[in-house]
Order: C-alpha cells, then structure tokens, then sequence
C-alpha cells in the first residue's frame, strides 16, 4: 500500500494517575489521542482520586521512575514532537521533570507546561510556595503554559482577585509572567464579566492576544484546566494555528460543563467529556482537512 498519511505526532503527557476523578492521565490520554496525536505518558505519582474535596486518598511517588523511563525511551531512539506536563507530586519532581526534558527534546520539540498546583485562590493539599518556585522555572524553560488566573497570580507575584478580572488585571498577571514564559501564555478560569469565562492567550512572539468566552455555569467543575491543556497541546504539536487551537480545545471544554451541569454529575467525579468527544474529533477534522 502507497504511504499517504503524514507522520503520527507523539507527545509524552507527565502527569499522575488518578484512579478515579478524570483528571491528569485519565484525560490527557483520551483527549491527545482524539486529537489525533499519539499519547506515551510518565506517570508522576498514582493516586485513588485526585485531591481536590475527596479526603483520604491514597498516594504512591513515581519519582524515581521518571529518569529511568526517559533514559530507555532514548536508548530505543524515540522522539517526541511534545512533552507535556502538568501536576506534580513534589518541587524536587521539577528538577527531574527538567532532566527527563533534556534527555528526551530534540531541537523542535514543543515543551508545554500545565502548572496545575492551585485554584480558587489555594494551593492544592500539601503545597506551598515551593511548588509555585519549582513551576517558575520550569514554565521558563516551557513553549506553553496554561496557568489558570489563581496559578498565574502565584508565578507572577500579583495578588490574587477573585472575579469579576477586569482587562487590567490579565495584563498585569501576563506581564508578570512574561519573564517566566516561552511562546503562548495561556491564562484559564478568566471571568471577565459576571456570567462569563473562559481563557486569554497572549502569544509574545507576535504581541497579540486573543480570547474564548463562554456562558459561565455555576459551581466548581474539576478537571478541565487538564482537558483544556492536553487539547491544546495536541492541537498545536499538530500543526494548528494558535487561534484554532483555542477554540477547539475551549469548545471542548465549554461542551464537557454543559453535559456535566445538565446531567448533575457529582462535581468531585470529573466532568463528562467523554460525550463532547465526538464534536471534538470533528472540529479537530475540520482544522486538519487534506492534513
Ligand atoms: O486537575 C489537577 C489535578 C491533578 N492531579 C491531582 C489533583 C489535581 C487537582 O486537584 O489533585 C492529584
């Protein structure tokens, strides 16, 4: 048979598993492969649940996995167009995810960076400023983050607000982050208005920013900084333009709330994706048609 299909993309996805609660790995895998991007992940940590309102969850540190894996991946020679990381176990877990990116980038490898460590104005349990300096430096060596508005304020030094953010506010946090970004600041959770959120992206290169908005429903809908974060990075390994990127990986995220509130999902288990997935793959053919 004639080979027609450009190379399969592959990302390596660093996050925990959690066993139950559809964040991390449990979303990053069906949400890189849906966009049509191969998904090889290291495993950071493996819980029972994640750790936002569960209490007594079970935890096991998978850091001293994470070099020997990488190590053997590139003994193997396996390249990564993507390496894509997001919640953490530990500060000291930074500095060996930053070895696992140095034995595993090849000069085009796109690094994203997830510094999922807080939200609502708290660290998540068991972290402290620690964390936040650790994503500091790791967000500096990153071509993406995807802070949400409580992270971004962490990295950047400025205050916390709860909404409403008026514009002045999300310029102050991206300029506080510039000196710890690549490419794209991609900042979640931004109500500009009552009633609404969504994600503003400033892309340093070209000094431009650009935003995605939604109706904003009500309560605390766990898991989708992830889903918002692996759709993204899928979509730009693959060859998306920023803008396309952010709307596909917003719709997404947009159509996994509405399901979720209108179908009453306990909040603590994790939004229903699984059903926006089908409109996904099809915005995600449309961006790609002939690709
Ligand atoms: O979704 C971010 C996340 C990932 N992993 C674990 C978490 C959280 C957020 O609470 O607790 C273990």
């Amino acid at each position: 048979m004639e080979n027609k299909l450009p190379k399969l993309k592959r990302i390596v996805a660093v996050h925990d598993v959690s066993g139950f609660g559809k964040c991390s790995l449990t979303v990053a895998l069906p949400v890189v492969s849906a966009t049509g991007v191969e998904c090889a992940c290291i495993p950071t940590a493996l819980l029972s649940t994640h750790t936002g309102e569960f209490t007594g969850w079970t935890r096991c540190d998978l850091t001293d996995q994470m070099l020997p894996i990488a190590r053997h991946w590139a003994s193997c020679g396996i390249e990564f167009d993507g390496i894509y990381s997001g919640y953490l176990a530990s500060p000291e877990q930074a500095l060996v995810l930053e070895e696992v990116i140095g034995t595993l980038a090849g000069p085009d490898t796109l690094v994203i960076c997830d510094p999922a460590m807080a939200d609502n104005g708290v660290y998540y349990s068991g972290f402290d400023r620690a964390m936040a300096g650790a994503f500091r430096r790791l967000c500096a060596r990153a071509d993406v983050i995807t802070p949400n508005v409580t992270e971004a304020a962490l990295l950047s030094g400025v205050d916390y607000r709860p909404a409403p953010h008026p514009r002045d506010y999300i310029e102050r946090l991206f300029d506080g982050l510039d000196r710890h970004a690549g490419r794209y600041i991609a900042i979640t959770g931004v109500h500009p208005a009552e009633g609404v959120i969504g994600t503003v992206v400033r892309d340093r290169a070209l000094g431009v920013e650009r935003s995605a908005m939604s109706r904003a429903l009500p309560g605390m809908f766990y898991g989708t900084g992830d889903i918002f974060a692996s759709a993204l990075a899928a979509l730009l390994v693959r060859g998306a333009d920023i803008g396309g990127a952010l709307e596909a990986a917003s719709a997404l995220v947009r159509m996994s709330i509405e399901r979720t509130y209108v179908r009453n999902t306990p909040r603590p288990y994790g939004v229903d994706f699984e059903g926006a997935l089908p409109d996904y793959v099809r915005r995600v053919q449309e961006l790609f048609a002939g690709g």
